[in-house]
């Protein structure tokens, strides 16, 4: 499937690819054994899994950093896939990802819910990165590839590709919301970000709420030309869609059915002093994850009696995340001031009423914890899409359970049996969750039932076939077809 060269048997670092990923990580971490010697790992998410067959069939290559700043490692092969570290160096990671990624993007992308940040420098550093990517792939793409860009961090890469290799198939993914209009003008790069995203034949949104606000930016911005999806626009013409990301669906089952899973889910219960109702909350620790409203509800609702401290517990899982950003230092500091409030004022001897655990699981440990929770809280001011709410859904075999799920994650338009809430307003999720966690099993299986269903029709694997099936039908069609 290479052009120059079999990549079984050629040097991966001067074969050339029909299919190229790009995204700013690697599908991989570099993990240290007890021993002491190093190896790669592929990183777990479903974005990997749902490539990684497609990578393998086409012997396709995937362009990331690999995580470390400093000099990139040579090419190199893991579990069939060809990866291609591009470098960062320290004043990049400051730049590029911590700055102009993180702190500006990020949160102007969702809501502005903390202040983006502007930093000429900053934004420098994201153009010289992004050229960086751009080049490295018109370099490896061979002749008419397809060429799939994910996510906020390289906007400008499809532009900047299409000036170098015109007879590419350029798609780009958003995994998080694309903001309104009047939200994503205040952003000094937008001309050059609009321009960026442009460059791509297929461009693709998790929600019908970002496809607009692209589509209208286009219009008022550039003066584009819309006719049903396709934009017309000075360089060409790009599609704009809805493809909503979903989880490795079979995995998360499998997970469920295990024995070990189950028999931890009960232990975990009985470790919590068998509560009546275990609420959970798992989220990377992240401003945008409503992590203080829902614990804010959570302490009125002990407060006001009408949830029992000693018969209610709540398990709060927030992974480390971005921990050189100021604002994530603060959020983190009041979240713990928060947790330690509520069990100062309702926990007993030896009763915690929130367990806070600050750390990063593996799956079968999460499954578990799905397993044991009766109410799954997902509660974020704005989420592209929120796999969490999804992880749980699947992972409930026998249909008990109870979603609690704001209306601002994407998941809320497919998930729609949930109980739907507006995190803002506290006392709609508070009465959310007291009817969660009184819903009899009859009603948790009416919703969840449906939600299930949805799920098993639409997995990540669906996802990555629609989505490069209308980039290219040609290239894809057996994936697509396999799929659907
Ligand atoms: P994230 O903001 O990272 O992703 P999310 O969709 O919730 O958010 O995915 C988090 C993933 O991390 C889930 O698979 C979850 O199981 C895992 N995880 C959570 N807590 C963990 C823990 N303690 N240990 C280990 N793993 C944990 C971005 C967007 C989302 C979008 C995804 C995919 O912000 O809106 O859904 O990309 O497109």
């Amino acid at each position: 499937m290479t052009s120059d060269h079999d990549p079984a048997t050629a040097s991966v670092g001067s074969a050339r690819y029909d299919l190229l990923v790009l995204a700013n990580r690697l599908p991989v971490d570099r993990v240290t054994d007890p021993a002491g010697g190093d190896r790669w790992q592929r990183s777990p998410g479903g974005l990997v899994t749902a490539l990684h067959p497609i990578m393998q069939q086409h012997a396709g290559a995937w362009i990331g950093w690999h995580g470390q700043p400093g000099p990139a490692p040579a090419p190199f092969t893991h579990d069939g896939i060809h990866l291609h570290p591009v470098e960062l160096s320290e004043h990049d990671v400051d730049g590029y990802y911590e700055g102009q990624s993180n702190a500006t993007i990020w949160p102007l992308y969702h809501d502005a819910v903390e202040q983006p940040v502007f930093d000429r420098g900053w934004r420098r550093s994201y153009h010289t990165v992004n050229e960086r990517f751009a080049a490295t792939a018109a370099r490896l793409a061979a002749p008419g590839a397809l060429v799939w860009v994910h996510d906020y961090h390289l906007q400008l890469v499809p532009g900047m590709l299409r000036r170098l290799r015109p007879d590419l198939r350029i798609g780009f993914f958003l995994h998080i919301p694309f903001p309104p209009v009047e939200l994503f003008c205040q952003m000094p790069l937008r001309d050059e970000i609009m321009r960026g995203l442009l460059g791509a034949d297929l461009v693709g949104f998790q929600h019908p709420h970002g496809t607009r606000n692209f589509q209208q930016l286009a219009v008022d911005l550039l003066g584009a030309k819309l006719t049903g999806d396709v934009i017309e626009h000075g360089e060409g013409t790009t599609t704009a869609a809805t493809f909503p990301i979903s989880i490795d669906v079979a995995t998360q089952q499998r997970l469920a059915d295990d024995p070990q899973v189950r028999t931890r889910a009960t232990e975990i219960r009985r470790e919590l002093g068998d509560p009546a109702t275990l609420i959970l909350g798992v989220d990377r620790l992240d401003y945008t994850k409503g992590i203080e409203h829902r614990l804010a509800a959570f302490g009125e609702l002990l407060n006001e009696g009408r949830l029992d401290p000693a018969q209610t517990v709540m398990v709060q899982v927030a992974v480390p995340s971005r921990q050189r950003i100021d604002h994530y230092q603060a959020l983190r500091e009041r979240v713990e001031r928060t947790v330690s409030r509520i069990n100062g004022v309702h926990a007993g001897i030896g009763r915690l009423c929130v367990h806070y655990l600050h750390q990063s699981y593996d799956r079968a440990e999460l499954a578990a914890l799905y397993l044991a929770a009766d109410v799954m809280a997902v509660t974020p001011l704005r989420d592209g899409m929120n796999l969490v709410a999804k992880e749980y859904v699947a992972t409930r075999a026998d249909g008990t359970g109870a979603l609690v799920l704001s209306e601002f994650a994407g998941a809320a338009a497919e998930l729609r049996q949930a109980w739907t809430v507006n995190p803002h307003d506290l006392d709609q999720l508070k009465d959310a969750i007291v009817a969660a966690a009184h819903a009899t099993p009859d009603e948790q299986i009416a919703r969840m039932q449906p939600m299930r269903a949805h799920l098993r029709r639409h997995d990540v694997n669906r996802w990555a076939a629609d989505f490069l099936s209308r980039l290219d039908r040609p290239v894809v069609q057996g994936q697509a077809e396999a799929a659907a």
